[in-house]
């Protein structure tokens, strides 16, 4: 595997010259300028190739040409949004940039509802608090019907945080869950008014959609792109869903094995791939991270290692890279195999180390993010002696 790192481009805080310093070879990282849907100038690719080349490193993989939201739910400009979506694809192959990474979760990219919960030996961690996340559902979004979407114990404590709650509460976890978390992967929502009322507005279009209809978009995109894929030997590679589950209502469609089969199975191309998120998979309980590894590992194209530890109750937490339930050693023996330069890169880190006086992107410290690189890249040295 190759190591790579993500960067948020030039006001990122982890600049190229650190991440050369502690061994990385490839970059991660996007034309954050640009709104999802907008067409990436070949020329603005260029000028990023170029300053990641400078550094002595070099652009190894797109995370994330972001799918516009009316692909997602087959909205009216969809042909016009697949169409730069082609474009931007060409612009990068003709750029040299071969693996792309992107999602098709409706609305909501990744979800925490603590980004620096306190950990025993002193760290701070992303944290999933299923009841917590219930009650902004339940509460705050106030979604019809979400109740019915919990057990009738989750409910019950709802209410009963409900009554104890702040308003610092309710603002704490509005910020968490719609303005940090997603604000540096997708933009800022923009304009004026309250973040809930924008993300009540962004859910409406998926109002009683099925996975079906979903799985549908999902096609209709595919064979669309895949030509140009074909063409420019582009490695399109859909990141999994954090958390492995359907959220506020709406479908999700790669959660689970299963799903991941008929995504691969839907347009039956190399071109098509996956982006092994260990960390999104081993946060459901349903998922046997490793089995799925061997499954997929011929037509995983981007790989992110991290680990989750799912709790009594359905909370997760990220655990050590050398922990959880997704066992990091196997995964780098399986990827590893594969025999191709896979590129890689450690995904969130805990937050320590004066980390948190510098104000990362949630999950993307320094330290911790550099400390799970030196755990990986010490499997990956184990291997590679191993099997001389
Ligand atoms: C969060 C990330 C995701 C991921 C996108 C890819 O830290 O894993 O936001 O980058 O879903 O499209």
């Amino acid at each position: 595997m190759e190591k790579t790192w993500r960067w948020f481009g030039p006001s990122d805080k982890v600049t190229l010259e650190m991440m050369r310093q502690i061994g990385v070879e490839g970059v991660v990282t996007a034309l954050h300028q640009y709104a999802p849907g907008e067409l990436w100038p070949e020329a603005e690719i260029r000028a990023a190739k170029e300053r990641i080349e400078a550094a002595g490193l070099h652009w190894s993989v797109v995370e994330s040409l972001p799918v516009s939201e009316q692909l997602k739910y087959g909205g009216p400009d969809r042909d016009a949004l697949i169409s730069n979506y082609i474009q931007s694809l060409e612009n990068l192959g003709r750029c040299g940039i071969h693996t792309v990474c992107y999602n098709f979760m409706p609305v909501i990219d990744w979800v925490r509802t603590d980004l620096e919960r306190p950990m025993p030996d002193g760290t701070l961690s992303l944290y999933f608090d299923f009841v917590r996340f219930a009650w902004f559902d339940i509460k705050i979004l106030g979604r019809e019907g979400a109740e019915k979407d919990f057990p009738p114990e989750v409910v019950e404590r709802v209410e009963a945080l409900d009554r104890t709650a702040t308003d610092a509460d309710r603002a704490q976890i509005i910020d968490t869950i719609i303005t940090k978390t997603q604000g540096f992967i997708n933009g800022p929502l923009g304009g004026g008014g309250s973040p809930v009322e924008k993300f009540r507005a962004l859910m409406a279009p998926y109002a009683g959609m099925t996975k079906e209809q979903l799985r549908a978009n999902l096609r209709y995109f595919l064979e669309a792109v895949m030509p140009v894929c074909r063409q420019w030997d582009i490695r399109l590679c859909i990141h999994p869903d954090d958390p492995p589950m359907p959220v506020f209502g709406m479908p999700r469609l790669c959660g689970s094995a299963e799903d991941i089969r008929w995504i691969l199975g839907a347009v039956d191309d190399f071109h098509n791939g996956l982006t092994f998120c260990a960390g999104s998979l081993s946060a459901g309980a349903h998922n046997d991270v490793v089995a799925m590894a061997r499954e997929f590992a011929p037509r995983t194209h981007f790989v992110h290692l991290r680990s989750c530890e799912v709790l009594p109750g359905g909370d997760f937490v990220e655990a050590p890279h050398t922990g959880g339930r997704a066992d990091l050693v196997e995964l780098v023996r399986i990827f590893e195999a594969e025999g191709r330069p896979l590129p890689m890169r450690v995904d969130h880190g805990k937050t320590m180390l004066g980390d948190e006086r510098v104000g990362y992107n949630p999950g993307y410290s320094f330290h911790g993010r550099m400390l799970a690189l030196g755990q990986v890249e010490g499997m990956m040295a184990a291997m590679r002696h191993a099997g001389r």
